[in-house]
């Protein structure tokens, strides 16, 4: 592993460049890989940001979001970009798997590969590495690249901090979760001075719903949240027939499991979905209840200990069961 200050010397001249992040990119994906892009035009770079997958609509107008290739829309682009860059980051995610088949590419690529992440466990793929669980967001670890180690605060532009605090604001949560430190209100305020337009953001990420979605997220409160309060747990359990009744898109899914984390007394919130391929779950949690060892230890995933998720490639009845009969082996730690 090479010292990440060393990059500084590394990117004084052009260079071929492909910025990539996780499959189904969510806000701080989106909020890093293109913050990080508007950077590295500015310093005369050839960039391209390439993704795995599409990803919504919400996040569709952040500066300069028509230069994204997605992977699976552009194959043989995307792979000779990744064959052919210089270097290559991957910002958001610390394993080639959670790229999919575009992480095949990007592992044997000769390029030198910069990984910018907070998720726990890097696998080692990269070269150079910024990453600590401790960020609330990529996002951060960028605005902190940026200023700290290529010590380039001049080049955090109006695109680059609408980005960043894109990123910053999905990722914790607008701002409520515990990872967002008084250092993670300086740097918000930092991008405000650069030209983030906070309220505009705000706007444009959350109040962006289609009719259908707004419907099927009452439709997953009223229909098909369950509570058990002796467990101070909640769980949301959506059908492939919702999905299709409501059209449901990309992005449309996220952020409903807070929803039943939000109730008073709630320690622990799941959210299953019915995916075409398999069962898909996201977890969340609160204080130092570990969401990540369950989805760990039963539904082959991880995360963080208060945001993680997994999946199952039993019936959607079973995983619900499963999930069910998990709950009292975590009570202690459930009803602290
Ligand atoms: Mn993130």
């Amino acid at each position: 592993m090479s010292e990440i200050a060393s990059l500084k010397e590394l990117l004084a001249q052009p260079k071929q460049i492909v910025i990539t992040t996780h499959h189904k990119p969510d806000g701080d994906a989106m909020g890093s890989s293109l913050g990080l892009y508007n950077y590295l035009v500015q310093k005369g770079h050839h960039v391209r940001v390439i993704t795995p997958t599409d990803y919504p609509t919400f996040l569709q107008w952040l500066p300069n979001n028509p230069e994204v290739l997605i992977y699976t829309d552009k194959k043989t682009e995307s792979e000779s970009l990744v064959a052919n860059a210089e270097l290559i980051f991957c910002l958001d995610f610390n394993a080639l798997s959670r790229i999919n088949e575009l992480g095949k590419y990007v592992g044997e690529s000769k390029a030198l590969k910069v990984m910018i992440d907070h998720h726990l466990e890097p696998e080692g793929f990269d070269d150079y590495r910024h990453w600590t669980i401790n960020a609330c967001a990529t996002a951060q670890l960028v605005y902190d690249f940026i200023v700290n180690i290529m010590d380039e605060r001049h080049f955090i532009n109006k695109d680059v901090a609408t980005c960043l605090y894109t990123g910053i604001m999905t990722d914790s949560g607008s701002f409520r979760f515990p990872t967002t430190t008084a250092e993670v209100h300086h740097i918000v305020a930092d991008l405000i001075n650069c030209g983030a337009e906070n309220s505009r953001i705000h706007q444009l990420v959350y109040d962006n719903f289609s009719e259908s979605r707004l419907r099927f997220l009452g439709h997953c409160l009223i229909n098909r949240l369950e509570v058990f309060t002796e467990y101070n747990s909640a769980l949301i359990t959506v059908t492939k027939d919702d999905l299709q009744k409501f059209q449901i898109t990309t992005g449309d899914t996220e952020g409903i499991v807070n929803y039943a984390l939000s109730i008073n007394g709630i320690r622990l919130a799941a959210l299953v979905i019915e995916r075409p391929d398999r069962v898909k779950l996201s977890l969340r949690s609160t204080g130092d209840f570990p969401a990540n060892e369950i989805c760990k230890k039963y539904f082959n995933g991880g995360g963080h200990r208060n945001a993680a998720g997994g999946f199952s490639d039993k019936k959607i009845e079973a995983v619900v069961e499963e999930i069910k009969s998990i709950l009292p082996e975590y009570k202690t730690l459930l009803i602290q």
